[in-house]
């Protein structure tokens, strides 16, 4: 039979293994081609097809367009007349139904919440870690329970809510759920293994390891600073050292009590950060530059050329701009002293991260440095002798004004980035992933 459409994707994507299972169990073939690039998904040919931009994507032979990787699996689960995968009453297919959105409401995006930040693809946050593994369970304990007297969750044989069910918990039966994890979901496991061991799932999904020793956060490694405020601050107020001893034991740093910034002792400057943080959010890039160097205070701000250390090691372009996104979140206390844009510049494992900051006082403050990521950028400063020299990249860098430009971040508190007009401009002009990568990403 000849394939009736493609999808189109990356290698491996986890959200194609339902469509591909549905189909099987049809009979019915359907494309899934080696090679893609990330990025045809912004091209105007693509994004006509598929407005979101986004994988999979299925493309018909008979030229029905689809996105979204429940809405494909759907088409091929109820391709093949009378299939008994979508139940045969109406109340059979409502639980189906019910069972998908659970799958992708209370699974797939609790899960990628917690295990994107331990992959390194997005900011952790442990919050909102520690909220989504307490949402999994909830789900997990409904799922056990529900399975105590059923194989299948709906009716007597496979369904699509079986297949979606049990491909989005692949993933974190791998890498999350070790064994004291599952020994609490005995049921969702003899579960998961009939269904695996189906031979139009295993055809897809192949063999899967189930976790040993789950993926847990390791803060990235810092180099001690010589003179860092926090440490003189212990050693001038002895009767609370006790307290921060304790404090520094926790595994998560507190938020309070605020360290008041060695920048704030600085002679005050005539440049406003804010007032600049403004002039760059509500004006067009030339505009909001020429303010700047009106405006620029060379004694009390400085400015600095960021470069990522390890270039080679980028992959996919919207992971590197998750990265970049990574930094930001762990620079809380550099808002009312910096600014910054960073970029990623390239394609799909060819890509790098580069970027201008403008920076209270002449050195690299206590509120960066301190920061987890800050050792893997090189920040390079640029006297006001190389103002004039370096004045067209500062101006190209903050307007993103590069050809390879894929993707890119501002750091600037003042307001949210789904509001940020300059942002979305950027993100038009670039046809940019953007923001949203970071919150939507899940599995
Ligand atoms: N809910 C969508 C999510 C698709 C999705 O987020 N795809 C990611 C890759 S896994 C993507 O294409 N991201 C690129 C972008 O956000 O522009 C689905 O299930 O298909």
């Amino acid at each position: 039979m000849a394939p009736i459409g493609k999808i189109h994707t990356y290698p491996n994507n986890p959200r194609v293994q339902k469509a591909l299972i549905a189909a099987r169990y049809n009979g019915v073939e359907v494309e899934a081609p080696e090679g893609f690039d990330f990025a045809i998904t912004k091209t105007p040919e693509f994004l006509k097809k598929f407005p979101m931009g986004k994988v999979p994507a299925y493309e018909g032979a008979d030229g029905l367009c689809l996105f979204e990787s429940s809405a494909i699996a759907y088409y091929l689960a109820a391709y093949k007349q009378n299939s008994e995968l979508l139940g045969s009453t109406a109340a059979e297919s409502a639980l189906i139904q019910q069972w998908v959105i659970f799958s992708e409401s209370e699974l797939c995006s609790n899960l990628g919440t917690w295990a994107y930040p331990l992959m390194g693809y997005t900011a952790y946050l442990k919050p909102s870690v520690d909220a989504a593994i307490e949402k999994v369970k909830r789900a997990m304990d409904v799922l056990n329970k529900v399975l105590l007297h059923q194989t299948y969750l709906v009716g007597e044989k496979v369904t699509f809510a079986d297949i979606a069910i049990a491909t989005s918990l692949i993933m974190p039966y791998k890498v999350l759920f070790d064994q004291e994890f599952r020994a609490q979901y005995k049921n969702v496991n003899r579960y998961f293994k009939t269904l695996i061991n189906q031979p139009n799932f295993k055809a897809v999904v192949g063999e899967i390891p189930f976790c040993e020793v789950p993926l847990k956060y390791t803060p990235p490694k810092k180099e001690k600073k010589a003179a860092e405020p926090k440490k003189e601050k212990k050693a001038e107020q002895p009767k609370k050292e006790k307290k921060v001893e304790a404090a520094e034991e926790v595994e998560e740093p507190k938020p309070a009590p605020k360290p008041k910034s060695a920048l704030d002792l600085l002679p005050p400057s005539p440049f406003v950060m804010d007032a600049w943080k403004r002039m760059y959010s509500n004006n067009d890039t030339d505009v909001a530059m020429k303010w700047f160097w009106e405006n620029h205070d060379a004694e009390g701000f400085s400015i600095w050329r960021a470069d990522y250390k390890y270039n080679d090691e980028l992959t996919q372009t919207f992971m590197s701009n998750n990265l970049i996104g990574g930094f930001y979140a762990r620079l809380e206390r550099a808002h009312k002293y910096a600014f910054g844009s960073m970029i990623v510049r390239g394609t799909n494992n060819n890509n790098s991260i580069s970027g201008y900051w403008v920076i209270r006082g002449q050195e690299i403050p206590y509120e960066i440095y301190d920061a987890a990521d800050y050792e893997s950028y090189q920040f390079t400063k640029i006297e006001p002798s190389q103002y004039e020299e370096k004045k067209k990249e500062i101006e190209d860098y903050m307007s993103w004004n590069f050809e390879d430009c894929a993707d890119g971040k501002i750091f600037k508190l003042e307001v949210m980035p789904a509001y940020n007009d300059k942002l979305f401009k950027s993100m038009r002009v670039n046809n940019g992933i953007g923001w949203f990568m970071i919150l939507n990403i899940s599995m």
